[in-house]
């Protein structure tokens, strides 16, 4: 049995739902409550499991591992159903920098800590904080958008079912209109989304589906 440690808007834990989804696996969630205030991430018992004290992290067997995109690459080599990386070498590359894009260069400037410390240290209001989110997701996605709309294999990007590219893709879309973002630069992106948000594995993973603390 897989222990999912989770929180509902995680968008790190979102893509492991949606992975775990789309193997068709059982699995616990254990919601850890990192809305500053509650704070659980950084709790004792929690940072004994996972001492980077983020979400998500897996328990399997006693053993924890943790990063989303570690624990998802996890899942494809051990878990049966529909493979999530492309068969072929190249296209695995193109779909790992995809993930990478966001994963590496979005998602951590756009972190609760880092939020947290451009507030505390550096005074930053919440006009200020958007602008910031908004910058990074905004720089990602012009790049994404160009390699998603040369990869035309299929109705996703690597054919006929969505891979590791769009199990990244779809939380940050979600985080992006959360901060209000345009997206009309990236129709090729939003249609990607739209096509995800229809299937079970990334329904049944949505924020607005979780049990919320
Ligand atoms: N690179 C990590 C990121 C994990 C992460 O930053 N999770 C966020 C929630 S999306 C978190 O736990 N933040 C708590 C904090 O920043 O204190 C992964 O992919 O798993």
């Amino acid at each position: 049995m897989i222990r999912l440690y989770d929180y509902w808007r995680s968008s790190a834990a979102y893509r492991v739902r949606i992975a775990l989804n789309l193997k068709g696996a059982s699995y616990e969630s254990v919601s850890i409550n990192i809305l500053p205030g509650a704070d659980e991430q950084l709790g004792t018992e929690y940072r004994a499991r996972n001492p980077q004290m983020r979400v998500p992290a897996i328990d399997v067997d006693g053993r924890t591992g943790m990063q989303s995109l570690a624990i998802i690459e996890w899942i494809d080599e051990t878990l049966p159903g529909p493979a999530l990386l492309p068969k072929d070498p190249w296209q695995r590359l193109q779909a790992r920098a995809f993930a990478d894009i966001i994963a590496c260069d979005i998602h951590p400037l756009n972190n609760l800590s880092p939020l947290a410390v451009l507030r505390e240290k550096f005074g930053a209001d919440e006009a200020a904080i958007g602008d910031w989110y908004r910058d990074w997701i905004v720089r990602g996605f012009t790049a994404l958008e160009t390699l998603a709309s040369e990869l035309k294999g299929g109705p996703f990007l690597f054919g006929d079912a969505p891979s590791l590219a769009e199990i990244v893709l779809v939380p940050q879309v979600a985080n992006a209109h959360r901060f209000r973002t345009d997206l009309s630069p990236f129709p090729r992106l939003v249609e990607l989304d739209d096509r995800c948000r229809k299937l079970e594995a990334f329904r049944l993973a949505a924020p607005e589906n979780q049990k919320q603390p």
